[in-house]
Parts: structure tokens; sequence; C-alpha cells
């Protein structure tokens, strides 16, 4: 009997290669998907099957997390072994204009599906994808033991997110684990983070679409990999032995200016020509600097991230070009998806 798998979220990077995953493992993958007026499936559309195939192993079902009754009832029908709470509004600059949607979401939704699973008697694993912007303020290198200091409403959202995860492992039994994720890119990663839209522009500044580029705080730190490398990490830790929250994370640090560098060169292009400075992209509170320590997810999961900052600008800016000269091709038919994933 293959297992079968609950990710919400499945439309966004990480759920899309989760998805992938699991399906070359041979799971049955089910995945909650918003209603919206256009479609919002181009990450998994390259997976889509017929469910009127009689071998048709991913599902698409509709949902969301603000609507606990619809997740009692799918829990219910579906009836997983693992579930993955990838779904989020996981924008941080994005959560100070809208921090009682972010809360709702990225926060209560969280507990929206832990009820559902408790009330609807499922026997599953549950997967919390927690974030190091929970970190925010403590200095690095941070791990499983670093202190909470969020310094958005998405940070605080995942920190409650991540508290209802651990009291539902302790008072209920459930095998509950958080992920506590290090930022984590790739080519299919949303256009307004800041990596993608680096990569982005210069595909756009190289074919001579585009001339500037505006920016925010380019001193910022972070600790950037490699995002299918990590959706194997979040696998891992449903299949422990016991339940523990495990960090994943680089340990590379990389500045934003860094990563631009990087990037433009890998172009033939002088980033400074092209950068230009706007506060609208300043947050009201900054994480300066984020450096994972991975070193449990190492000894306990034999995880480990081979994909540093400067290989993952390269891999991105090539997938951008790519994408850009295939204009009017869908992206996820291109032949190189074999090499992204
Ligand atoms: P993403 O690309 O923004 O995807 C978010 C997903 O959540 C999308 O499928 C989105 O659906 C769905 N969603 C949003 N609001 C929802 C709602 N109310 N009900 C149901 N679905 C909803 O995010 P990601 O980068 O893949 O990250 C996956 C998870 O890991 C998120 O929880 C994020 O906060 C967390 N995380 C990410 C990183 C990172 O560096 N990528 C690091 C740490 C933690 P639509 O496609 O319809 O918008
Ligand atoms: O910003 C700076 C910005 O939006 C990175 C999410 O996946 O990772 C992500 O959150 C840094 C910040 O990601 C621009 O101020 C400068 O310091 O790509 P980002 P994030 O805020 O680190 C964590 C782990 C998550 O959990 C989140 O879900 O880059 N920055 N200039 C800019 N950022 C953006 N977006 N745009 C700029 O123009």
């Amino acid at each position: 009997m293959s297992k079968r798998a609950l990710i919400t979220g499945i439309t966004g990077q990480d759920g899309s290669y989760l998805a992938e995953l699991l399906l070359s493992k041979g799971y049955e993958v089910h995945g909650l998907v918003r209603r919206s007026s256009s479609f919002n499936t181009q990450r998994i559309d390259h997976l889509y099957q017929d469910p009127h195939e009689p071998n048709a192993r991913i599902f698409l079902h509709y949902g969301d997390l603000s609507d606990g009754a619809r997740l009692v009832t799918l829990l219910s029908q579906i009836d997983p072994d693992e579930v993955y709470n990838l779904a989020a509004q996981s924008h941080v600059r994005v959560s100070f204009d809208e921090p009682e949607h972010t809360g709702d979401t990225t926060g209560i939704g969280s507990i929206r599906l832990l009820e559902a699973v408790r009330v609807a008697g499922v026997r599953c694993r549950f997967y919390q994808a927690s974030s190091s912007e929970m970190f925010g303020a403590s200095p690095p290198p941070q791990d499983e033991d670093t202190l909470f200091y969020p310094r958005s409403p998405y940070g605080a959202a995942k920190v409650y997110s991540y508290w209802v995860t651990r009291n539902y492992r302790e008072a209920y039994g459930l095998f509950a684990v958080n992920g506590i994720l290090f930022n984590h890119e790739s080519p299919r990663r949303g256009e307004t983070f800041v990596t993608r839209k680096i990569t982005r522009a210069v595909a756009r500044i190289r074919a001579g679409r585009e001339k500037l580029l505006y920016m925010g705080n380019l001193d910022a730190v972070r600790d950037w990999g490699y995002a299918p490398e990590y959706v194997e990490g979040m696998w891992r830790m449903l299949q422990a032995d016991e339940p523990k929250d495990y960090v994943l994370a680089t340990s590379t640090p990389c500045t934003v200016r860094q990563f631009l560098q990087t990037a433009f060169d890998h172009a033939g292009l002088d980033w400074e020509k092209h950068v230009r400075f706007d506060d609208r992209y300043l947050r009201p509170t900054e994480v300066d600097s984020l450096i994972g320590d991975a070193g449990r997810a190492e000894a306990d999961l034999g995880w480990k991230a081979t994909v540093h900052a400067p290989e993952l600008a390269r891999i991105m800016v090539d997938a951008d070009i790519d994408a850009l000269e295939c204009e009017g091709r869908p992206w996820i038919d291109r032949p190189s998806l074999s090499a992204w994933a």
C-alpha cells in the first residue's frame, strides 16, 4: 500500500517540489488549492493527472486555511499518513500591510489544521513549516535552542504556529514536528522575494527590456539554500523515529549586496550601473542577520545542504534567462526542468 500525503500550499514553491518528491517515492499526493478566478497552479501543472485516470496519484481539492470545517471534511475523506502544512501568507514585507490576514492564515490557520487532524481522528504525522524569521533579532548563529524574537507580523504568526504544533505533540501525542527553515530559493521562487526579483531583473536588463532595478536594504545577511534540497529535509523529519524540531540551513552568510553582485556578474553586467535605492522596500523592523546551524539535522537525519548562495544565484539567473528566451512557452514544459528538481 502506498502512503498518502496531504500538502497545504501545494501551489507554492516548496509545495511543488515536495509533491514531485513524494510522487517519485510512490506516494498518493493530495493538495489543497485556493479557488481563484484565474489558475494558480502553474508550478504543479506538469504533475497534474486527470482524476478519471485509473492510475492517477495526485488529487487537488479546493480549500483554504481560513475554513476549518472544510479542513475537517478533507482530513476525514483523505485519511492521510502524512500532512505537510506549507500554506501561508509568506511575504514578510506584505505582513506589515496585511497583519490581520497574515495572523489568520499563517498563525491561526495552523491550529485549524491541527484541530482538523484531531477532530477527524486521523493517525498521521504532521509537518509545520516554521521559519528562521522566528529568530528575528536574536544574533546568529541560530539553532533549535535560540530564543525567538520575531520582527514582523509574519514572524510572530509563525511563532504561534510553532508553539501550537509543539503543544499538539505534547497534549495529544501527535507526531508533529517543526522544520525551522532558513531562506531557500529556486527558479520557482515567487517574483517579489529578493533573490528572484534580482535574477529576473538581471535577465530582463541583459535582454535590453529594462534598465533599472529598485531595491531596499542591501546590508541584510541571509542564509540562502536551494529549495529542492529543503523539501527532502521536510520528508526526512517525518520518517524519523521520534518527533523533533529541526533547523535546515546552509550556515553560509551572504548579504543582499553580494547576491546582487554574483547574479549581475554571471550575466556580464555591472550591478552598480543598474541598481537604485527605493525606501518603499524597507521594512518597519528589519531582520539584520540570519545564519543557521543545521548540526542536529545532519546528525539525526543525515541532511546537509550542498548548494550555497553563489551557485544558487547562477542557477536562478540561468533559469530566468532561459525563461525569457522561451517566453510564450510555459516554463514548466522546458526540458531543463529536470535539472531544477
Ligand atoms: P509560497 O511560494 O508563498 O507558497 C505559499 C502557499 O500557500 C501557496 O500555495 C499559496 O497558495 C498557499 N496559501 C496562502 N494562503 C493560503 C490560505 N489561506 N489557504 C490555503 N493556502 C494558502 O511559499 P514557499 O516559499 O513555498 O514556503 C512554504 C512554506 O514555508 C510557507 O509556510 C512559508 O511561510 C514557509 N517558509 C518558507 C521559507 C522560504 O525561504 N521559502 C523559509 C521558511 C519558511 P496560492 O498559490 O494560491 O497563493
Ligand atoms: O527578503 C531585503 C529584505 O523578501 C530578504 C520568506 O520566504 O524567508 C523569506 O523572508 C532580505 C530582507 O525574504 C529588497 O529587507 C532588500 O532583509 O526575499 P525576502 P525574507 O524577508 O528573508 C523567510 C525565512 C521566510 O520564512 C519568509 O516566508 O532582502 N531586501 N531589497 C528586499 N527584499 C525584497 N523582497 N525586495 C526588495 O526589493
